[in-house]
């Protein structure tokens, strides 16, 4: 008999894939999605069916990670195989105006999953993925193997209150998993990004004003901290570990990550050649600029199909060679930074047999391209900088 997964954030980034792939292998997919006063569905517009329709494989709650009844309604409906909880309010800088209500979701929800699958008895049937993340490591030097990258035995020490958050749902998961032997498992997933990323998150907010820039849309991108360093996958990959880390034999935690660190400020670089534009960057600190210094119109034109619309060929884009197209913003530094990520993938290759299919340079070529495409479609619309 096909499974059944139960799947809380499956309007985000990471749910709108797992949602797919789930419905590939044949799942029935439930997904648990907030009420708001807009659609907040986009991402999975496609998958949805008609209720009416018969062979319905793919359904959605109202409900909310706040709330532990409508939670324990939800799962006893759906009497779940699998729950990849995946809910959260993700964005670690706005963790820290919204600290207790980020402790409330990201570890509280947690507990609440958890509690639920054993008030209704389900502890043997139904295995639960928590989305934990490479956060809790807080990128001291310190704490890194003797390789320099963080693994499953690294120690943590988160940096903001999203990570604190979600280190308390970390080892919930880990004591109930302990306590009453149920299937439950973190996957301590590195940075994960793709065109459905938030457009509040760095790759994104570099990949949409590099699209802008090229347009003649946008001036400028305002940036923090550029020196961070993320270890950054492609979500696609990622979802197809959190499902492979539900299927082992025996419940373990494992750590996602592709080995390999960028820095914020070589994204950007990576970023704007895509379309063509090289950076050349000066000053410090900042005052840090990133200038134009040549356009490759070839690249220019093919990532940016120059000629389609029609109304788009009157901007050219060596007018812009000498200015100053990223400036550093302080408003985007946090109050304490993770300076560094780095993950070993090595434990999730040789036990889960996962193999990422995309690199760096693939991903960020994916990104351009699509948002090169939204800012065509939307070219008339006002565009406003993206603050986040
Ligand atoms: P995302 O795009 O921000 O999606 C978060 C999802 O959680 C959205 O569907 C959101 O609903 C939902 N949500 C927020 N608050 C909720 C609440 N109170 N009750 C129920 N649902 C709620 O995040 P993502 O990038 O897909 O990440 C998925 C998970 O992995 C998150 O838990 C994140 O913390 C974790 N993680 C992400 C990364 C990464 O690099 N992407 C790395 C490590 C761990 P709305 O659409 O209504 O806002
Ligand atoms: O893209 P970010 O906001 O992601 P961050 O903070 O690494 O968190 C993401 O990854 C975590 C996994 O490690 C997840 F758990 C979490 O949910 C989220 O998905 O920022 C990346 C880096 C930071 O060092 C930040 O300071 O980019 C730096 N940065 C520099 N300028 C900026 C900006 N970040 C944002 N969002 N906006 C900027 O203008």
């Amino acid at each position: 008999m096909n499974k059944t997964a139960l799947i809380t954030g499956i309007t985000g980034q990471d749910g709108s894939y797992l949602a797919e792939l789930l419905l590939e292998k044949g799942y029935m997919v439930h997904g648990v999605k907030r009420r708001a006063s807009s659609f907040n569905t986009a991402r999975i517009d496609h998958l949805y069916m008609d209720q009416h329709e018969n062979h319905v494989n793919f359904k959605l709650h109202y409900g909310d990670l706040t709330d532990s009844t409508n939670i324990i309604r939800i799962i006893q409906e759906v009497q779940p195989d699998e729950i990849y909880n995946l809910g959260a309010m993700s964005h670690v800088k706005v963790s820290f105006d919204s600290p207790e209500y980020v402790a409330n979701v990201d570890g509280m929800g947690t507990l609440r999953i958890l509690e639920a699958v054993r008030i209704l008895g389900l502890t043997e049937k139904t295995r639960i993925y928590q989305a934990s993340t490479s956060e809790l490591y807080g990128g001291l030097e310190e704490n890194k193997n003797e390789k320099g990258f963080y693994d499953e035995n690294s120690p943590f020490y988160p940096r903001s209150p999203y990570g604190v958050a979600k280190i308390y749902g970390f080892w919930i998961t880990k004591n109930y998993r302990e306590a009453y032997n149920m299937y439950a498992c973190n996957g301590i997933l590195f940075n994960h990004e793709s065109p459905r990323r938030g457009e509040t998150f760095v790759t994104r907010k570099i990949t949409m004003a590099t699209a802008a820039i090229a347009l003649g849309k946008q001036e400028c991108l305002y940036l923090g901290n550029m020196n961070a360093l993320r270890d950054w996958g492609h979500a696609k990959d990622y979802v197809e570990a959190m499902w492979r880390i539900l299927q082992q034999d025996v419940a373990e935690d494992y750590v996602i990550a592709t080995g390999v660190t960028t820095s914020v400020r070589d994204f950007v670089e990576l970023s704007f050649k895509e379309v063509g534009l090289n950076i050349r960057w000066e000053g410090e600190g900042v005052d840090e600029v990133g200038v134009l210094v040549e356009v490759d119109e070839d690249k220019y034109k093919e990532a940016v199909k120059f000629n389609e619309p029609s109304n788009l060929s009157t901007f050219q884009p060596s007018n812009l060679i000498g200015k100053q197209l990223i400036k550093v913003d302080p408003a985007y530094y946090r109050p304490t930074e993770v300076d560094l990520l780095l993950g070993d993938p090595t434990k999730s290759k040789t036990k889960l047999g996962w193999k990422p299919q995309y690199d760096l340079a693939g991903l960020v070529s994916e990104m351009v391209a699509s948002d090169v495409e939204i800012v065509k479609k939307n070219f008339n619309a006002q565009w406003e900088h993206i603050v986040g």
